[in-house]
């Protein structure tokens, strides 16, 4: 496989500043040497440029719209550029705001490709809330809701149609912080949700299996990976964490499970606060989950 990083060096869509050192303290843990060990043909388009965070409050319900949609637009086009090219994007965050630049890359060549696009959501927030009813106006908080058509047309317009995708295209797994109003949204609009007690009941197993139940040859698989779905036991290096999150060894099955599947085309690692981690462990564990979606595991298997 062919893979481009693409470093998005922003916190602009976040509550606390700092993931934008995520690519660099990615690159520091090792992930381009990791997945060259794994046979990838890796290529690093180093980092992005974009607008400054200038850390004002809330207009109208969203906090920095206009550098929100600056840094998703340049996303966009460096993530189609890669697709056309034959590569698989890995997007390095930054915060979870860019899912929208990224995911809409993807749906777009999906669409031309005559590819059916499904998203697995790894995440404690289910990331769909509106201008109408978010409790920060952070705008990481909204990706899910603008990729589904809801949101400032700036943002669910970024690649022309609107919606980009259809809430039956999105699974979420791990989700634990859920706020009020955004639960209504996603109970209106049927988001497939595996929370942590579906986990608890069914293990993670049995939930990667429904969360990617139907996929064929032709499915594209996207992953975006907010690195607070894992347990801040594991992963104190975010800014918003949640108790009682995924463990070291779901995680591992959840990667693995993916990489059993062959279908992985795009991914995005987000959310990563270099500032709140411990001498850079969360990015390590980071890289190592990586591996494992490129197919590393103990055992020789087949
Ligand atoms: C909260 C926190 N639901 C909000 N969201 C996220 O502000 O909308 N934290 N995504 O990572
Ligand atoms: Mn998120
Ligand atoms: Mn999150
Ligand atoms: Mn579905």
């Amino acid at each position: 496989p062919a893979v481009t990083l693409i470093g998005v060096p922003t916190d602009i869509g976040a509550g606390h500043r700092g993931a934008r050192l995520g690519p660099e303290a990615l690159r520091v843990a090792g992930l381009p040497e990791a997945l060259e060990a794994r046979g990838v043909d890796v290529r690093d388009l180093g980092n992005l440029d974009g607008p400054r965070n200038p850390w004002t409050a809330p207009v109208q319900g969203y906090r920095h719209l206009d550098e929100v949609v600056a840094w998703n637009h340049a996303l966009m086009e460096a993530s189609y550029a890669e697709l056309q090219a034959g590569r698989m994007p890995i997007m390095l965050g930054g915060d979870h705001c860019l899912g929208i630049g990224s995911i809409t890359a993807v749906a777009r060549w999906c669409r031309e490709q005559g590819k059916d696009l499904r998203v697995l959501w790894l995440d404690a927030h289910s990331d769909f809330n509106t201008s109408d009813v978010t409790p920060s106006g952070n705008i990481h908080g909204m990706p899910v809701a603008c990729l589904c058509g809801l949101g400032p047309d700036a943002l669910t317009k970024l690649g022309g149609t609107s919606p980009a995708i259809k809430p039956s295209q999105m699974h979420q797994i791990g989700i634990r912080s859920v706020d009020p109003e955004e639960k209504r949204l996603i109970k209106t609009h049927k988001v497939d949700v595996y929370d942590m007690r579906y986990i608890d009941e069914n293990g993670m197993k049995r939930t990667v299996e429904a969360a990617l139940a139907g996929i064929d040859e032709n499915t594209h698989l996207h992953v975006s990976f907010d690195v607070d779905f894992l347990d801040p036991s594991i992963a104190p290096g975010v800014g918003t964490t949640v108790p009682g999150g995924v463990n070291y060894r779901e995680a591992q099955l959840v990667m693995e499970m993916i990489a059993d599947s062959g279908r992985m085309g795009s991914l995005d690692i987000v959310e990563l606060n270099p500032l709140l981690d411990n001498h850079n462990s969360t990015a390590e564990l980071a890289v190592d989950l990586v591996e494992s979606l490129f197919g590393k595991s103990t055992l020789m298997r087949d």
